[in-house]
């Protein structure tokens, strides 16, 4: 059996340290249960330190994110404002492992939202949508890793930055969006590589609030997942994400 605190703290002291670490599974055996209550236990230290808990995001909500990770799991995280990234601002690439960015869809909440649920009734607790880039940043070597793996590590969760919030009147279940570094385009995809829906994620991350206990909170950010693959950051970058009728959001990666 795991011991999950050690393991915890492992993985927060390389997040921290930005020094990678080998795969958990390369030591120890780890369950699926194990490996959400070493996250926890991770997440836990950062409250402990003064972060907040502002959100969740879901993982492998595409075919691109499966296929470039070789995993086809949905998986979860935690968001903490720790993990913020100001619209517009600046980051140390020195904060990192190896960074890499992908387009999102971000939700926020108006109201609780747990259990099994239609997406008119997640759309329904819905109080604003915003385009986002997710800065994921695995802990482990080489960013190679497990289903287990992964999920101890938060799921990759590094950073996340959201533009401005529209209220979600409209269908948003095809916009194009274009992931471009310096002004040039590096992934282009639409809203509905995320299951065809990004609402269907949400009604996902509902599901998994249930199974954790951790009800979907009013105020809260609901990351979608990647609508493409991933690229790597290199210092010195200008990301931005623009979505159709949503707009842009981005953020320099200073050398
Ligand atoms: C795991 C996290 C996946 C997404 O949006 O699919 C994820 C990873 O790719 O490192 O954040
Ligand atoms: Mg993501």
């Amino acid at each position: 059996m795991a011991d999950i605190h050690t393991l915890a703290q492992r993985l927060d002291d390389a997040a921290r340290s930005a020094k990678a670490i080998a795969q958990l599974s390369s030591s120890v055996r780890l369950t699926m249960e194990d490996a959400y209550a070493i996250q926890r236990a991770s997440i836990q230290r950062r409250i402990a330190r003064g972060e907040r808990q502002v959100g969740m995001k879901m993982g492998f909500t595409s075919r691109a994110k499966m296929i470039q990770m070789g995993l086809s799991d949905m998986i979860w995280g935690r968001l903490t404002d720790g993990m913020l990234i100001e619209d517009g601002g600046v980051v140390p690439f020195n904060r990192y492992v190896h960074p890499r960015v992908e387009p999102e869809v971000a939700f926020l909440l108006k109201s609780k939202l747990v259990g099994t649920v239609t997406p008119l009734q997640a759309l329904g607790c819905v109080e604003a949508i915003a385009p986002a880039i997710e800065l994921i940043d695995s802990r482990y070597e080489n960013f190679k890793f497990s289903l287990e793996d992964v999920v101890a590590d938060n799921s990759s969760s590094s950073g996340f930055v959201t533009g401005g919030w529209h209220k979600p009147d409209f269908d948003f279940t095809n916009l194009g969006i274009v992931l471009s570094f310096n002004g040039a385009a590096v992934q282009v995809g639409s809203t509905a590589a995320i299951l065809a829906n990004p609402l269907r994620s949400l009604v996902a991350a509902a599901r998994f609030a249930a199974q954790a206990d951790e009800p979907l909170q009013p105020g809260w950010i609901v990351m979608a997942g990647g609508a493409t693959a991933a690229e790597a950051l290199r210092p010195g970058t200008w990301v931005e994400c623009e979505i159709q009728q949503l707009g842009r959001t981005g953020f320099t990666i200073r050398a």
